[in-house]
Order: structure tokens, then sequence, then C-alpha cells
């Protein structure tokens, strides 16, 4: 093949890996939306948000790439698009592990979602001792000339749970994936330690909001939204208006 040929063979090849790549971004774009319309939406309605952060990572090609090889997989674009499922990711955290299900089922009932796999970690934890709740999913994504449905991997998990991965990624990372038997004892123990929290501020939780029920509670704060909508208490009229007789 002459020079010139290689050259727009090449520069066709890096055309479709971005175009590869791109469509992952749109993915997570989209399901970045809905789970912010589900946060702002449930917020609104019930005065309480089950998500506490989302966050979203596209793979480096170099990551694609170890994880193509690792797998044993065709090394095409069709080859890894069917096989690595978590090139696009969204991690959504969550205050307390009921919420982790309502954040689930909320998006699995999304007509334009299919599911494709679920791994219920949290239910069945890993030998580690990592919990989180792991679905893989299918959205569609229109582009100028055709309609391409996306994988995307969403990771669901409580704060504890999120802050136990997150450490036991980088001593996996900093022991080059062979942790001592000791740290490694260590971290099973800490994933037990986490899930104990999990469970007391659940049911901590609980009590509360069916105190506040009864007692309608305010919690002291206000949105600054509601300045001028909010109404101002009988009682700090009274006063303002006593304050104001004796000036
Ligand atoms: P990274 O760097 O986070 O992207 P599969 O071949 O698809 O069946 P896979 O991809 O291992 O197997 O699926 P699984 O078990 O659902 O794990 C997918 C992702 O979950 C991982 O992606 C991690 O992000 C996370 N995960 C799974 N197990 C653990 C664990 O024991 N500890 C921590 N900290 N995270 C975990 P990657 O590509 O491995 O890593």
């Amino acid at each position: 093949m002459s020079d010139a040929a290689d050259l727009t063979s090449l520069r066709t090849l890096t055309d479709e890996f971005t175009r590869f790549m791109l469509s992952y971004k749109f993915g997570i774009d989209e399901m970045m939306t809905k789970i912010t319309i589900l946060k702002e939406e449930f917020n609104h309605r019930h005065d309480y948000s089950p998500i506490e952060h989302v966050s979203s990572r596209l793979k480096s090609p170099q990551s694609i790439l170890a994880k193509a090889h690792r797998k044993g997989c065709e090394l095409t674009l069709d080859g890894i698009r069917s096989e690595l499922h978590d090139i696009a990711g969204i991690r959504v955290t969550c205050s307390f592990i009921s919420d982790t299900y309502k954040i689930f089922d909320m998006i699995a009932a999304q007509k334009d979602v299919t599911v494709l796999q679920v791994r219920d970690y949290i239910q069945e934890p890993k030998a580690n001792g990592y919990k989180s709740l792991h679905m893989i999913i299918e959205v569609p994504v229109f582009l100028s000339d055709r309609v391409e449905q996306v994988k995307v991997e969403i990771q669901i998990r409580t704060i504890a749970m999120d802050f136990w991965a997150s450490l036991e990624h980088k001593i996996y990372y900093k022991y080059n994936r062979d942790v001592p038997e000791r740290l490694l004892d260590e971290l099973r123990d800490a994933a037990l330690t986490a899930n104990r929290l999990d469970v007391k501020m659940e049911r901590l939780h609980d009590e509360v909001v069916a105190l506040s029920d009864v007692a309608g509670e305010d919690d002291g704060v206000m949105d600054a939204r509601d300045i001028g909508r909010a109404g101002v208490p009988d009682a700090l009229l009274r006063m303002l208006a006593a304050a104001r007789a004796v000036e």
C-alpha cells in the first residue's frame, strides 16, 4: 500500500474510533440528563433527595485496550462494542441502601432504557467485601444519520459503600493487585463496619422521618427562592412591632 493510501486508511480509522467514543459520551449525556431530572423531581415532590452525588467517566482508549486483551475479545470496534459493557460509566451515590433500589427501579422503568444485565453486589457482596448495585443498560442516541443503542454501566451505592470502594481501589493499584493478606482482612472488616453504619443510619433516618411526619417539623432552613413566599410567623411580627413601638 502507498504512503498516501496508508495515511487515508489511518485517518478513516481515527475518525471511526472518534465516532465510537463519541457515541459513549452521548450515552452518558442522555443518562445523566435522565438521572438529574429524577433527582430534581424527587427532591421537589418529597423534600428529600435519594441521590447524594452523580459522576460519570469514559474509559480511556488504553484502558479499553487492556480490558479487551484481558477478556480475549475480538479487537475490532464491533467486538469491543459487544464485549465491553463499561466504556461509559455512571456512578450514583445515595444516602441509604433502600434509595439505591429506588433509583434502580426509576431508571429501569424508563421506556427507552433497556436493562441488559443486573449485578446485585449489595445482596450478594463480593468475597473482598465490595458492595454496589450494577446495571448495564442500553439507551438510544439520536445521531444525524442514525439511531445508535449505547451501553452504559450504572453503579449505584451508598456513601459508605463508595468510600470503601474508592479506598479498596487505591490499595489494589498501590500493591499492583497483590494486596497483603492482613490488609485484605482489614478491608473485609471495614466493609462490615460500613454496612453496620448504613443499616444504623437508615434506621435512624426512618425514625426521624416518622417523627417529623407527626410534628410537621421545620428543619430550620429555607430555600432562598422562597423569600417573600413563605409567611412570617405571628410571634415574630408581634416582636418586630413591639420593638418598633419602643423606638
Ligand atoms: P474501573 O477502573 O473502575 O473501570 P465483566 O467482564 O463485565 O463480566 P467486570 O467488568 O469486572 O466483568 O464486571 P463487574 O464485576 O460488574 O465490575 C465492573 C466494575 O465494578 C469495575 O470496573 C469496577 O469499577 C467495579 N468493581 C467491581 N468489583 C470491584 C471491587 O472488588 N472493588 C472495587 N473497588 N470496584 C469493583 P473495572 O473495569 O474493573 O475498573
